[in-house]
Order: structure tokens, then C-alpha cells, then sequence
């Protein structure tokens, strides 16, 4: 293999963060255990038809049983950091009341291997798995959801406070409810676009009431946050029916979420778009607005691709995820795919991250970022290079952003492990470690060693992709 001596480095600031994410439902398995409750998850999954092959939570990487060699792996691989996510059901098996023993020891020990390692925990408390006891009485369209979360939320945070310094409320708000309750690709399979625009408000007032819960009770050194998803939006044309397109979509899936939590409530005109729909705004009570704009430490940013749109008839019901939009068409993706369909497109990347370096008051972080590729195995390795080029020119592209001023904190590639890839089930893999998921055997992929590398050095290659 060639080497590059000599080759220019591109240079992270000294103490940025290298890390890599997963999500409990995504790795964890060992579903009806230790008093483990049922979560949405575990439903939508034994429902047939809602997830591709019939797969289910189990058994995921079995990461319940192999937390420890994991986490060896991890440090075999440089991190500084890891972000994980706590299931809410392990910890309170009906979502409220009740604690489970069992469920905090299993997030006790993994922590403590951690630390043991020198790795950073970053918990986030809510990644997708919802109690199912909680969704038989509405789920995030009921307003004591949210109420729940923030009881869940303070007893977690207060259990690990002595050893968990970063935390998250919720992962991508955006997903649960217009996944989830508006196009019902994702637990739990509600078709209802208004149900959507409700559930996003008790999800960020859950987010709020979880915060101050959290903070009231919190050591200095703790810093919270919300990890958000961000639709990077591409139009053809820059005339007046493209950039009101643009801005319908960059209002529903950016704004509605970027403007309560800086104080500024719900955008009017993203109100206006779909009051078609009905008077969602009922559910927003007094006071609300000031919970949710209760201020956070850091923004997690995750990013994968662009998306492309156009303009389309006023009273055109816009496809795909963007449940209750109208007027606007999503275009299918251009150029280089991944194997999930997705556009590859760094570029896009920078453009986002300069756009919230200007719009969000807080220190950046970027909680995920990946792509899926069919693994070429190759002599007991696995060849990887499609997700090693993403990887490499998304480091860059964070890279250009932080020359260009914007306070980015850290990275985190998603994910650790291939895992269950939720509505896609195992059929997609994101992981830098590949995961066998007959014999649960990991081999780290030429991106894991690629970012080990990137890790060691605190830096990027300027130019070309070095082979590992
Ligand atoms: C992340 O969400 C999740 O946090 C993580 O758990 C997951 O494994 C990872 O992505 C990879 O998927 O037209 O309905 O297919 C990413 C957010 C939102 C990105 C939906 C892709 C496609 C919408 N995703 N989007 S759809």
C-alpha cells in the first residue's frame, strides 16, 4: 500500500472530543430480562410488515451480555468518548413509577468500564424506546407523557450523576413524532399529521420539564443538552417558488424545534402552513414556551445526507416523512448513493454547521454521522471503502467549519457496531465494527482503524484516502 509521508494534516482543535454513538434498542438485545417492560419498539417489531425481513430487537449485538469486550474495543480504538442511550422501559418497565434495579445496574456497570478506560459517558435518555404502557394511554400525544419523561429523566440523571457528567434528553424529537405518529414508518405507526405536530410539543416540553429537573439537582460540571436532526435542504433553482419551498421544509423539520428552544416559540409561518391540519397549537399552554426555551449547554447535531425539493401545487400533501406539508415535492438523490439510497454529500455538511454556528447560541456537537454500505469481508477484513470515504470527506467537512469559526466540540460516528437499523431491521449496516449477528463476532472495518487513526493524530489527511 502507498504511504503518504509528509502528506498535510488537517488539525482538530486540542481538545476535541472523538467518540462513537449507539442507541440502547439498536444494540442492546436481551429484550425480556432483568424486568425489562415492553417498549414501542418491542411492538412495532412483532407486528408483521412494519420492519423489513420481520426483524426485531433480538438479538441486536447483544451488547446487554458483551458491554465489556465492547467497551474494549472502544479504547482499542482511541475513543475519548461514547455516547450512549439509557432504555427508559429497563429503568421503569410501565414508564412510571416503579424502578427497576436491575435495569440502573445494567447502566452502573457499563459506566463504570468506561471510566475504567479513561472513555467519556454521554447519556441520552431517550432514543426511540418509549414504554408501551405509556404509548396504551397515547404515548407523546398525551401531555403526561412528558411529565413522565422529566420523573424518568431526574431519577436516571440523580443515579449517575457521580460519574455521567454529559447528558441528552431526547434524540431527534423531529424522527419520534413525524416518524412515528405522522408517516408511522417508526414506532409507533401512527398516520396522523396533526397527532405529529402534538407530539412534537410534548416531546420538546418533556425535554424542557427534564432539563430543569436535571438541573435543578445537578453538580457544576454537568452539561445538558438535545441532540437534533437537521434537514439540509437543496432546491434547483433560486427563484421565488424554490426558496418559499425551501423554507416550508427548513421550517418544519429545523425551525420548529431551533425556535422554542431559543426562546422564540413556534415559528408563524410554519403555524400557518399547517393550519390546514387543524389547531394544534390547543395542546401549547401558558407557560410552556418558557420551559422549553430553558437553556442547554450544547446542541448534538446529527447529519447524514441532503435532501432535495421543489416546488409543487399549493395543495399538493408532500410525500414522505414531511407529513403535513404542502406545496412542496421531495426529488429523489443524486450523485454517489449509499446502500440505505441515501446522497453522499459532505458539502452540504459545512453549509449546515455554518448555518447553526449562526443560529444556535451554544457549542455544537456532532452526535452522529455515517453511512450504510454492504461490507466487502476480504481475509477476515472487512474492506470498507465506501464508508471510509464518507467518513474521511465528512471529517473534512467538519473540519471547514471550525476553520470557518463555528464552535464544534466534537464528533461522534454512528455507529460503534452494526446494529438494528429500525424500520430497515438488520439489512443496513452503519457500524465501524462490524458485527456478525449469527456468532456475535466484531471485526473493526477500515473505517473503525481509519478513525483510530484520524483519532491518534487529532487530524484528517488533507488530501487523498489513506489506506489503513
Ligand atoms: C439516525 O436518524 C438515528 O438517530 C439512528 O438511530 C439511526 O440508526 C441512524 O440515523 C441511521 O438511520 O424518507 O422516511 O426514509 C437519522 C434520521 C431521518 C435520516 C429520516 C433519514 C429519511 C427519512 N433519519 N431520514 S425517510
Amino acid at each position: 500500500p502507498e504511504t503518504q509521508v509528509g502528506q498535510e494534516l488537517l488539525r482538530f482543535p486540542p481538545d476535541f472530543v472523538w467518540g462513537a454513538a449507539t442507541a440502547a434498542f439498536q444494540i442492546e438485545g436481551a429484550t425480556g430480562i432483568d424486568g425489562r417492560g415492553p417498549s414501542i419498539w418491542d411492538t412495532f417489531a412483532a407486528t408483521p410488515g412494519k420492519v423489513l425481513g420481520g426483524d426485531t430487537g433480538e438479538p441486536a449485538c447483544d451488547h446487554y451480555h458483551r458491554y465489556a469486550a465492547d467497551v474494549g474495543l472502544m479504547a482499542d480504538l482511541g475513543l475519548g468518548a461514547y455516547r450512549f442511550s439509557l432504555a427508559w422501559p429497563r429503568i421503569q418497565p410501565t414508564g412510571a413509577g416503579r424502578v427497576e434495579p436491575r435495569g440502573l445496574a445494567f447502566y452502573d456497570r457499563l459506566v463504570d468500564e468506561l471510566l475504567e478506560y479513561g472513555i467519556q459517558p454521554v447519556a441520552t435518555l431517550y432514543h426511540w424506546d418509549l414504554p408501551q404502557a405509556l404509548e396504551d394511554h397515547g404515548g407523546w400525544r398525551n401531555r403526561d407523557t412528558a411529565y413522565r419523561f422529566a420523573e424518568y429523566a431526574a431519577l436516571t440523571h440523580a443515579h449517575l450523576a457521580d460519574r455521567v457528567q454529559l447528558w441528552t434528553t431526547l434524540n431527534e424529537p423531529w424522527c419520534s413524532a413525524f416518524l412515528g405518529y405522522g408517516n408511522g414508518v417508526h414506532a409507533p405507526g401512527v398516520v396522523d399529521p396533526r397527532a405529529a405536530l402534538e407530539a412534537a410539543h410534548h416531546l420538546m416540553l418533556g425535554h424542557g420539564l427534564a432539563l430543569r429537573a436535571m438541573r435543578s439537582s445537578a453538580p457544576a460540571d454537568h452539561r445538558f443538552s438535545i441532540v437534533l436532526n437537521f434537514c439540509s435542504t437543496w432546491a434547483d433553482r433560486d427563484d421565488e417558488a424554490h426558496r418559499v419551498a425551501v423554507r416550508k421544509v427548513d421550517g418544519l423539520q429545523n425551525r420548529l424545534f431551533l425556535d422554542p428552544l431559543g426562546g422564540r416559540g413556534y415559528p408563524a409561518d410554519v403555524v400557518e402552513d399547517t393550519a390546514w391540519l387543524g389547531d394544534w397549537q390547543r395542546v401549547v399552554r401558558d407557560g410552556d414556551p418558557e420551559v422549553i426555551a430553558s437553556p442547554i449547554d450544547w446542541m448534538g447535531v446529527n447529519y447524514y445526507s441532503p435532501t432535495r425539493i421543489a416546488p409543487a401545487p399549493a395543495d399538493h400533501v408532500t410525500e414522505g416523512p414531511f407529513a403535513g406539508l404542502r406545496g412542496v415535492t421531495v426529488l429523489p438523490p443524486r450523485g454517489e448513493l449509499t446502500g440505505f439510497g441515501w446522497e453522499v454529500d459532505a458539502r452540504a455538511f459545512t453549509e449546515l454547521l455554518e448555518r447553526l454556528g449562526r443560529d444556535v447560541a451554544v457549542p455544537l456537537v456532532i452526535t452522529e454521522n455515517g453511512s450504510a454500505f454492504p461490507d466487502v469481508l476480504r481475509d477476515g477484513e472487512v474492506v470498507d471503502a465506501d464508508r471510509t470515504r464518507y467518513l474521511i470527506d465528512h471529517l473534512r467537512a467538519v473540519h471547514t467549519a471550525i476553520a470557518r469559526g463555528v464552535d464544534v466540540r466534537g464528533y461522534f460516528a454512528w455507529s460503534l457496531l452494526d446494529n438494528f437499523e429500525w424500520a430497515a431491521g438488520y439489512s443496513q449496516r452503519f457500524g465501524i465494527v462490524h458485527v456478525d449477528f449469527g456468532t456475535q463476532v466484531r471485526t473493526v472495518k477500515h473505517s473503525g482503524h481509519t478513525l483510530g487513526r484520524v483519532i491518534s493524530r487529532n487530524g484528517v489527511p488533507a488530501g487523498g484516502y489513506e489506506p489503513v
